[in-house]
């Protein structure tokens, strides 16, 4: 399907393409040559979103005799190429990014400006793709962009959400969810492949026949099909001219419409078919660490890796490759439980239609996948009803099936007589109604299971999959999480860059470990200097994109304190809030005077799933905090609380770089690793936070003395579990956790209305799994020892540069390297 209809006489047709010159001259010419031909109008005439598309084209075709070549290359050399299966990945804005990565910001800078524009004016006119929820998609995106960079063959499969992730508004406080219409002007990044789709049946039935060799075989008579349509991505590399293919695939219907229906004249009915299938990906599921058990997300799941293993099947098959050596070509990282289903589809294609025999199917399956879990909350991890699975996949469910048969066969050998530990490891959950569970599934499966941290892969071994682990000690291994230090440092934090190029050379941005070389200059008063007037220049710049974009205005000054990430109660947004009370109760109690406050402003970002009533209930009652505070004039000028609507990556850019105080306050065990504590801890934020996930590997690396630990560590929490966690004794123990509390429920941010907010009181002191209160005291604590230490500025300042110098291992870079040597084993390309 790719390639050449015949082969090519004129010359030309085989020359390598070439990039325009990488000069103003050469930017400003394609520049110009873009707008008009590609949107048809003159600089003159042409609109802030004309600029703006001919601009990424103008970018797009500086990286496109970089992609042609990397797919020339990576086809000819016949290497094992990364397969990564996300139903997640959120990008960002790509402008910034495709610049960085072929060097052109400041040629773009000076072209734009001699056609009197403004390049930031037209990078904030992107939109960016909101497809995924928060952690598990932006890891995706670092990945892809590591194995760029490192020069590693990849190609990211997921799928192309018409609408990503809501943008969220608030109305009186409360979350109001708007859809996300990110393609409506256009995305100038996606390259559709209409010719290269590829069917994906579903429903229907199975059916036994004999073979033409006389060999009992099954097939699928499937009830009705879509069509998955490609639209490929450029996954440019930082500066190294590889460019890698991210392959999104968007629903269509095999038929438009009935024409029979539609002669009719029932127009409706003739495109329900069509609307019916399109459905598919038409919208991102906005659910965080908790799955939803919904038949349309099974049939996204199924549709996006039906495709993916076809596309590359075909691929091998045109090629001449045989399947029998699949795992010399490909290695599948299932990201999470969501593409699991790949397992039973790789077997269905093997056996069914290339004609393997089911051992030798299942020794091909067995080593093309491996398996990332990126949870420990039990409800978090998948499990399909066998039941809708029937329904949907009735040849899937059979191999399941009898991939658990053999599997428990094996489990019963290893340990005779033990029925217990098998029917706890079946792969088949009775209760509370049959259903697959899709961890175990891909835990069989994969050659490798990993966890995202080194507290959480623990965790996983022994609470989560703990007989699994006990079977297969050797499968287990951790790889913490990483992050992109182009976006996050590089491109989110320009000066902060300067500063530490012009100190230890630009190596740092593909050598992340190299920032250890700022440890000397920690103590040294004029880059201490530097560092303090940078961190100012990103408050400056934090205050006036919130002015224009939410009409918030920041204090100056003030200690900014930073709590954003998707609302959920394991993370304890909660705790957080209670802390803001009781400074205020203490404040208006007149226990202190609001002069003995540290200046401080906080800043909440966080989007809550919209059928999650007590997330929502909280992003509420934080909007009602903080308006009651703000606008408190006995407040004015030493606490603010700040909440802009829609957190997102691109905000998430300029806000990590401003901060001073990262909350990473999770219950500790709850949190599989974070990735936004490393984003603000490479930018120089210092942590307060709990012993859970990544936390526990920065407070290791930067120091205690430059981090605020506080709280249950996992087996204190364990403990208190087991004992029986009782909230009331700390609200009846604690007079300041009392006063806070009784504030609220007393409707001081409710005008006096006492059930406003009566659930979230409710659950904090009756229920709470999260164990908020028990952790307050500590956390009330461990914020006093903030405040000492930001009244010492070169103290802070100090902690500030050794938490950047120390974090350099937290670079998706390092990550990469731990998955290619004990998981993947695939090579770079150079
Ligand atoms: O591993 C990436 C992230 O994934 C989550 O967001 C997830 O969706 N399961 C976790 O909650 C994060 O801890 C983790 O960093």
């Amino acid at each position: 399907t790719y390639g050449p209809a015949s082969t090519p006489t004129h010359p030309l047709a085989t020359a390598p393409v070439s990039s325009p010159a990488h000069s103003v001259d050469g930017f400003v010419r394609e520049f110009l040559h873009e707008l008009n031909t590609n949107q048809g109008v003159t600089l003159s005439l042409s609109s802030v979103n004309d600029q703006y598309l001919a601009l990424a084209s103008t970018v797009k075709n500086y990286l496109m005799a970089r992609w042609l070549e990397t797919n020339r290359k990576t086809r000819d050399a016949k290497v094992k190429a990364v397969g990564y299966l996300s139903a997640e990945y959120l990008l960002g804005r790509q402008l910034g990014n495709a610049l960085l990565a072929t060097d052109l910001g400041e040629i773009a800078h000076k072209g734009l400006e001699l056609c009197g524009l403004d390049l930031a004016t037209l990078r904030s006119q992107e939109v960016e793709p909101g497809l995924g929820n928060g952690g598990l998609g932006r890891l995706a995106a670092c990945f892809i962009d590591s194995l760029a960079t490192m020069d590693v063959p990849c190609i990211g499969y997921g799928i192309r959400y018409e609408y990503g992730i809501f943008r969220q508004t608030f109305v009186d406080g409360r979350q109001v969810e708007q859809p996300d219409t990110w393609l409506s002007l256009g995305s100038p990044w996606e390259f559709p492949h209409p010719e290269a789709s590829v069917q994906v049946d579903f429903g229907g039935h199975t059916e036994k026949y004999t073979d033409d060799d006389g060999r009992e075989r099954t097939r699928w008579v499937p009830a009705w099909n879509v069509l998955g349509v490609p639209y490929n991505y450029m996954v440019p590399g930082y500066l190294n001219g590889r460019v890698n293919t991210l392959r999104l695939w968007s629903a269509q219907a095999t038929k438009a419409f009935d024409l029979g229906i539609f002669n009719a004249g029932d127009y409706a009915q003739a495109v329900r078919a069509q609307t019916f299938a399109e459905n598919i990906s038409k919208v991102l599921y906005p659910e965080d660490s908790t799955p939803q058990g919904k038949e349309l997300r099974l049939q996204q799941q199924y549709f996006f890796v039906a495709c993916s293993l076809r596309d590359f099947i075909n691929n091998e098959l045109e090629e001449g490759f045989d399947l029998h050596n699949l795992s010399d070509r490909i290695i599948f990282q299932l990201n999470d439980t969501h593409p699991v289903i790949a397992v039973p589809e790789l077997m269905r294609i093997l056996v069914d239609e290339q004609g393997f025999e089911w051992d030798e199917a299942w020794e091909v399956t067995k080593s093309c996948f491996a398996y990332t879990c990126h949870t420990l909350l039990p409800e978090a991890l998948e499990v399909w009803s066998t039941e809708l699975l029937g329904r949907l996949l009735p040849r899937h469910l059979e191999i399941i099936f009898q991939i658990n048969d053999e599997f428990l066969a094996e489990v019963r050998a290893t340990y005779p007589g033990d029925e217990i530990r098998a029917r706890r490891m079946s792969m088949i959950a009775e209760h509370p109604e049959r259903g697959v569970r899709m961890a175990y599934l891909a835990t069989v499966a994969g050659t490798k299971v990993n966890g995202v941290a080194a507290l959480h892969s623990q965790l996983l071994r022994d609470k989560v999959l703990p007989d699994f682990s006990q079977l297969w000690p050797e499968k287990f291994t951790n790889v913490t999480n990483g992050v992109t230090p182009r976006r996050f440092v590089k491109m989110a934090n320009p000066h902060l860059s300067d500063l530490i190029s012009d100190t230890i050379g630009n190596g740092w941005v593909t050598d992340l470990e190299r920032l250890r070389e700022l440890e000397p200059y920690a103590d040294d008063p004029e880059f201490q200097d530097k560092f303090r007037e940078i961190k100012a220049w990103n408050k400056r710049r934090l205050t006036s994109l919130l002015e224009a974009r939410d009409g918030i205005v920041l204090p100056d000054g003030h200690l900014l304190d930073v709590m954003v990430k998707r609302l959920h109660e394991y993370k304890r947004q909660s705790l957080k809030l209670l802390h803001i009370i009781s400074l205020y109760e203490q404040v208006v109690s007149g226990k202190i005077a609001a002069s003995d406050l540290t200046p401080r402003t906080v800043v909440f970002g966080a989007k809550a799933a919209p059928g999650y009533k007590m997330a929502k209930d909280t992003i509420h009652l934080i909007n009602k905090v903080a308006e009651k505070v703000n606008n408190d004039p006995v407040l004015e000028g030493r606490l603010k609380v700040a909440f802009p609507a829609n957190y997102n990556v691109t905000l998430a850019e300029k806000l990590i770089p401003a901060a001073d105080l990262s909350e990473q306050i999770s219950l500790a065990g709850m949190e599989a690793s974070g990735t936004g504590n490393m984003k603000f801890a490479l930018n120089g934020a210092l942590t307060i936070g709990t012993d859970d996930g990544a936390n526990v590997e920065i407070r290791e690396l930067v120091g205690d003395k430059h981090f605020f630990l506080f709280g249950m560590d996992e087996p204190a929490v364990a403990e208190l579990g087991a004992k029986g966690y009782n909230p009331i004794t700390y609200y009846e123990s604690q007079p300041q956790l009392r006063a806070a509390l009784d504030m609220v429920m007393n409707g001081a941010f409710s005008d006096g209305d006492q059930d406003m907010f009566g659930s979230v009181v409710h659950n904090l002191l009756h229920q709470d799994r999260f164990m908020a209160l028990a952790d307050f005291e500590s956390y009330v604590a461990a914020q006093a020892k903030v405040e000492e230490k930001y009244a010492d500025q070169a103290a802070w300042t100090r902690s500030s540069i050794l938490n950047v110098a120390r974090t350099g291992f937290f670079s998706s870079d390092r990550s990469m390297r731990d998955y290619i040597q004990r998981i993947w084993h695939t090579q770079p390309m150079i």
